[in-house]
């Protein structure tokens, strides 16, 4: 398939034109007055802030806070602000579309009837002629669990492939790993109140300022009230700028830090023994691995100086409560699963863990980054955290489905695995819903390579995303608004989104599209629901017994109590909000032990350091990360259609440290090439002192030339297979000429 050209400057551009009459209200002009609020909560981030659309014939003009919301308690960020201004966008897809080379923009409008019965029978012709794996499936975590839910169903009954997987491997998948290896259960541990009181708070690769920002102010409180705030980051962050101690790691070494922090804590006693011999196995082991790195080997592999490994050890060793979070700053790299357990080691050995004051986390990314990696969307996994390798648990959810156990395909692959499949020819068609690959998987020339040789692609989104322009078919999906269902936010919350308008022109609620699909397919047994509220009942039987157990909570109990912390296994039951306290009873250890494991028991896990893949050498002498910026999201297929988000970070900046910027001769917002074995972008350098000297950074929510996945290496985890995004090797100079998107930029300062 031919490659359709792909500019997110149009997409950008062409917001100002076409401001609708809500839009006008925001820019000055008199703001039309609503005809209702309606209760929800942010699209964006995994903290799901509870937010109020202001709505108007079908139209959401505008939003007030929710100031009864218990977590957010009416603040929001900059996207949620302004998220109510992608609907109006131009871009907002109001009909199928089909691929077709001659026409403007290569897309022609469909009736949406004929389009499902157009991706219907060529999935038909693929499988009748290569068999059912011949077809994949991608789903996301921005989708409802409902949705999620029934995504698994439909690739595994439907369409009978194994091959599923969802963006959250990108994102959760390495902290999700070390979780089930230490806890056997894969949630935050606590409340995000719990947090004001503790005395330390460590927070271990997150920019949490600009990624969490609620998370942020939790944080604020604690220290308010005394709490000292570690931050390990090779970037001086927001959050690291008000810290008491920070850790200016090198990319790739968080695992050396951790280990040469317990063995200070092992050598100065400051572990609770108590604990570690009636709550823990494996302790011994991890001894045995840390004593390899004293203090001072640590610093040198690591770059953190000795002092600060030393006061780290001291702060967390010595404090009687405390908090560890960690994010994609520690799991986005080929050792992920490896540092995550690192962080999970120092934990246990401090005894504090389900208790109040003292927990652990990992920040979830996406809206639905928690409930989106619990009812089998993934490619190892039925729903309630089931395993699809295990005969219980397949016969189970067999039984659920209404087929035979022998009927349910195997574990597939993971995300990126499934486009070597298609690049090998393996996979023939795909099915695609709220994934953007082609510019947030990393190596991304490869991905668009791949994107070439399908015979059939058909993608569901309300935008025509930088992948989707490579699709035979376009079904429009919903926006979060147009559809409701249940999310699960950070903390474990599992909270409701509710509809506040109907989705526009043809475009349909996603899991309409999905039953539409299967009807047309001839296989609609299963696929018959009413509702999201059907959809969740079933999902309600489907957890039950399992770790993610939901069957005791119902759309009313949500409302009630604004919000159920999962586990919640009865009807009766108030949810959890906080996991391993003494007593606690749980399915698999069955009131041996507050852990999931059948002894009741966590697992310390020996947390190696490894080399990156691709690491700095002669001929690539710094360290390359990529990352976030508070105004943009992922992929930015949604926040660079929102002009205000747009004027406060326009472009990809290069940022460097003015060390470094001298050495090379580049000037602050001057043109520079970075280049790594994958590939060269060129943007404006940014110079900032609050970065390593020997490490740049680059945000990734662009597209095309401006795409820092160009430059990513596709290493992965060997058990979470997530990708090493946040280091390669790379080097820097100054560009020999403007890039030619420079040309249509406006003039900079
Ligand atoms: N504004 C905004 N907010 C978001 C998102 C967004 O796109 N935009 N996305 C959401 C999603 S899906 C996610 S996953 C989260 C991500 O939230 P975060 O993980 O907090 O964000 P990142 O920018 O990916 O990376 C965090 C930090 O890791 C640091 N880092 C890089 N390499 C290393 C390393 O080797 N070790 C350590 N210790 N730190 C390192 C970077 O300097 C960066 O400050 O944010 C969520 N919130
Ligand atoms: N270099 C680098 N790359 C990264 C990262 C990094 O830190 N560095 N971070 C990684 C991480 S943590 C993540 S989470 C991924 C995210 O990567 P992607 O998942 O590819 O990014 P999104 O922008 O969320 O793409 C989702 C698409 O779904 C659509 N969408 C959103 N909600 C819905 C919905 O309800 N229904 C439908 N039908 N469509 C919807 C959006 O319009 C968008 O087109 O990127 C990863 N890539
Ligand atoms: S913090 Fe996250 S959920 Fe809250 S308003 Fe910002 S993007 Fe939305
Ligand atoms: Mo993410």
């Amino acid at each position: 398939m031919a490659t359709l050209p792909v500019d997110d400057l149009e997409i950008t551009r062409a917001f100002g034109p076409h401001l609708s009459a809500r839009t006008r209200g925001t820019r000055g002009m008199a703001a039309p007055e609503p005809d209702r609020l309606v209760k929800t909560h942010c699209c964006f981030c995994g903290q799901q802030c509870g937010i109020q659309l202001k709505v108007k014939d079908n139209e959401v003009i505008g939003f007030e806070p929710w100031e009864d919301f218990p977590f957010n308690r009416g603040m929001l960020c900059p996207k949620g602000v302004k998220r109510y201004l992608q609907g109006s966008h131009p871009d907002r897809l109001l009909t199928a579309l089909r691929r077709d080379p001659s026409a403007p923009g290569g897309f022609r409008p469909m009736p949406y009837g004929d389009a499902i019965a157009r991706a219907a029978s060529e999935i038909r012709r693929l499988q009748d002629a290569h068999g059912p794996s011949a077809i994949g499936l991608l789903g996301g975590a921005s989708l409802t669990t409902e949705k999620t839910y029934l995504l698994g169903k439909f690739a595994r009954v439907c369409l009978k492939t194994p091959y599923i997987d969802y963006n959250g491997r990108l994102c959760m998948v390495s902290a999700g790993a070390a979780n089930k290896k230490a806890f056997g259960i894969d949630r935050t541990t606590n409340p995000w109140s719990d947090m004001v009181g503790t005395e330390v708070i460590w927070v271990a690769g997150s920019n949490v300022a600009e990624c969490s920002p609620i998370t942020t102010n939790y944080i604020w409180q604690a220290r308010e009230l005394g709490a000292k705030v570690i931050v390990q980051d090779p970037r001086i962050t927001p959050i690291a700028r008000t810290c008491d101690l920070y850790l200016p790691v090198r990319p790739g070494r968080d695992a050396a830090v951790f280990a040469a922090v317990l063995q200070l804590m092992i050598e100065n006693g400051w572990i609770d023994r108590e604990f570690i011999a009636a709550h823990t196995v494996g302790f011994d082991q991890v001894a045995e691995y840390c004593a390899q790195w004293p203090v001072a080997r640590a610093a040198e592999v690591s770059g953190v100086p000795e002092r600060s490994i030393r006061q780290a050890a001291e702060l967390w060793g010595t404090a009687r409560s405390s908090f560890l979070f960690h994010a994609r700053g520690i799991e986005h790299h080929s050792n992920g699963v490896q540092n995550a357990l690192g962080t999970i080691n120092l934990v246990l050995a401090s005894g504090r863990i389900g208790k109040p004051k003292s927990g652990y986390g990992t920040i979830v990314g996406q809206a639905n980054g928690q409930g989106g990696r619990e009812h089998g969307q993934k490619c190892d996994q039925l729903p309630g955290w089931r395993d699809i390798s295990n005969p219980e648990h397949r016969q189970y959810i067999a039984g659920v489905w209404g087929i035979e156990e022998r009927e349910l395909p195997g574990p597939g692959v993971d995300a990126y695995e499934m486009f070597r499949k298609i690049d090998a020819g393996e996979i023939k068609g795909l099915v695609s819903i709220c994934f953007n690959p082609k510019v947030s998987l990393p190596d991304n020339q490869f991905v668009t390579r791949a994107l070439e040789k399908l015979e059939l692609y058909v993608a569901i989104d309300f935008f025509l995303n930088d992948t989707a322009r490579h699709a035979d078919l376009v079904l429009p999906g919903s926006l979060h608004e147009e559809d409701e269902g249940t999310v699960t936010q950070v903390e474990g919350r599992v909270i409701k989104v509710n509809q506040a308008v109907e989705c526009p022109g043809e475009a349909r609620q996603d899991w309409r599209i999905i039953q539409d699909l299967a009807k047309a397919l001839g296989r609609p047994k299963g696929f018959t629901f009413e509702s999201p509220r059907a959809i969740f009942d079933e999902l309600r039987i489907a957890s039950k017994g399992g770790v993610a157990d939901y069957s005791g909570i119902t759309y009313e109990k949500i409302e009630q109590q604004m919000g159920v912390f999962w586990p919640c296994p009865s009807d009766d039951h108030p949810g959890t909000p906080r996991l391993f306290e003494p007593g606690s009873v749980n399915p698999v250890a069955k009131g041996a032990g507050p852990f999931y494991f059948p002894d009741g028991k966590a697992r310390f896990n020996v947390a190696e350091y490894r080399p990156a893949v691709d690491d700095v050498s002669d001929e690539y002498p710094l360290f390359f990360t990529t990352g976030r910026v508070v105004s943009q999201f992922l992929s930015g297929t949604q926040t660079r259609r929102i002009g205000p988000l747009v004027d406060q970070y326009p472009e990809p900046r290069i940022e460097l440290h003015p060390r470094l910027a001298e050495k090379l001769g580049i000037a602050d917002g001057a043109w520079a090439t970075v280049e790594t074995r994958r590939g060269a972008i060129t943007l404006r350098a940014q110079v900032v002192t609050t970065i390593r000297p020997d490490t740049i950074f680059v945000p990734y929510h662009w597209a095309g030339d401006k795409s820092a996945n160009r430059l990513t290496v596709a290493a992965q985890d060997p058990i979470s297979k997530i990708p090493q995004y946040k280091v390669c090797g790379c080097r820097l100079r100054p560009a020999d000429a403007a890039p030619a998107y420079a040309a249509r930029l406006e003039p900079q300062q």
